[in-house]
């Protein structure tokens, strides 16, 4: 059967691309030897991803972004990652991305992910959901996710650039994340300068990153935006390009992808032996000593020792 979906994915066409993606979030016992089929063309496409605080407005930038990357004869696949929503499919964050509108363009593909209860996977999922769109031929790949703490660092790093998307009010988040929030972003955009304290968050922000940047980590520019109105969307789609150069002169996209490789190699020996490791007999067992306080004799280590000697509990 996945013989026939990597023969679609080549294609572009978007209904085996919508099965394989359903496949991948299933964690379908296909998903490996069909990634491995399409896995020789998916190194073209550019990996964006764009995080921030909900509601500073990513999916009304991913909209514009869209518009722009299409006026430039750029395809697109938007991939929607929202950690702290059990849905997927045709959830609400993927309708704010406008979804429908694009139904019926081959050159646009929206899909959102949902958590299912399981961060870890997620990141995982949707990188694997970037190659199958990177595969059908899409220029550009985008992540969009909401920032809530590790899960979005870890979907960053599926990205070749990041960009970190504020508005004027961050400035609290700003001083409370620096380190954190300057090694995930390549770019800042300041979204809805429309309001007050842009130019204020603007500056105080050049200063973090003047103090905080990381040596031979390239500076990452900010862009003021107005989402809505779409004021600062070519100037942030030029510094998107621009910044891919200098990337690129100097071998970090490069060194970027390889270590992502790396990551996912580890993530994947990481779930295998998870999963296995994690019979019913061990599961009850853990469960059985955690039921009340009383019953807890050992510290963590010994319990966690005595799961990894033990192939037979009862
Ligand atoms: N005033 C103003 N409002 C904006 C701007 N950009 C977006 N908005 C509004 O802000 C709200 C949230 O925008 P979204 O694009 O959905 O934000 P988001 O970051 O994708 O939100 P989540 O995915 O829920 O985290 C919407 O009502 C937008 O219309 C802007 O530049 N100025
Ligand atoms: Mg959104």
């Amino acid at each position: 059967m996945y013989r026939s979906l990597v023969h679609g994915i080549l294609e572009n066409d978007h209904g085996s691309i919508s099965k394989a993606v359903t496949l991948i979030e299933n964690g379908g016992a296909e998903t490996g030897p069909l990634l491995n089929d399409i896995y020789k063309s998916t190194v073209e496409s550019l990996r964006i991803g764009i995080t921030g605080p909900p509601g500073a407005g990513k999916s009304t930038i991913t909209n514009a972004l869209i518009d722009i990357f299409l006026e430039n004869k750029k395809t697109v696949g938007v991939i929607a990652v929202d950690p702290t929503s059990p849905f997927s499919g045709g959830s609400l964050l993927g309708d704010r991305i406008r979804m429908n509108h694009y139904a019926w363009d081959e050159r646009v593909f929206v899909r959102s992910m949902g958590s299912h209860g399981e961060l870890g996977g997620l990141a995982r999922k949707s990188q694997d959901v970037g190659d199958v769109l990177a595969a059908s031929g899409k220029d550009i790949v985008l992540y969009e996710t909401v920032g809530v703490g590790q899960s979005e660092h870890d979907i960053v790093k599926a990205a070749d650039v990041s960009i970190v998307v504020l508005v004027p009010e961050s400035g609290d988040e700003v001083q409370m994340m620096k380190a954190g929030l300057i090694e995930i972003a390549d770019l800042f955009i300041i979204n809805k300068s429309d309001r007050d304290g842009a130019d204020r968050l603007s500056s105080m922000l050049k200063n973090v990153l003047h103090s905080f940047n990381p040596e031979g980590k390239i500076e990452p520019p900010i862009f003021n935006t107005v989402g809505t109105e779409g004021v600062g969307i070519k100037e942030l789609y030029r510094g998107i390009f621009d910044h891919v150069d200098s990337m690129i002169g100097l071998g970090q996209l490069d060194k970027r992808r390889l270590a992502r490789y790396r990551q996912r190699v580890s993530a994947l020996v990481r779930e295998t032996l998870e999963d296995s490791f994690w019979t019913d007999d061990k599961k009850e067992l853990l469960y059985k000593v955690t039921k009340t306080s009383d019953r807890i004799t050992d510290a963590p280590h010994i319990m966690a020792e005595a799961l990894l000697g033990n192939t037979d509990e009862e």
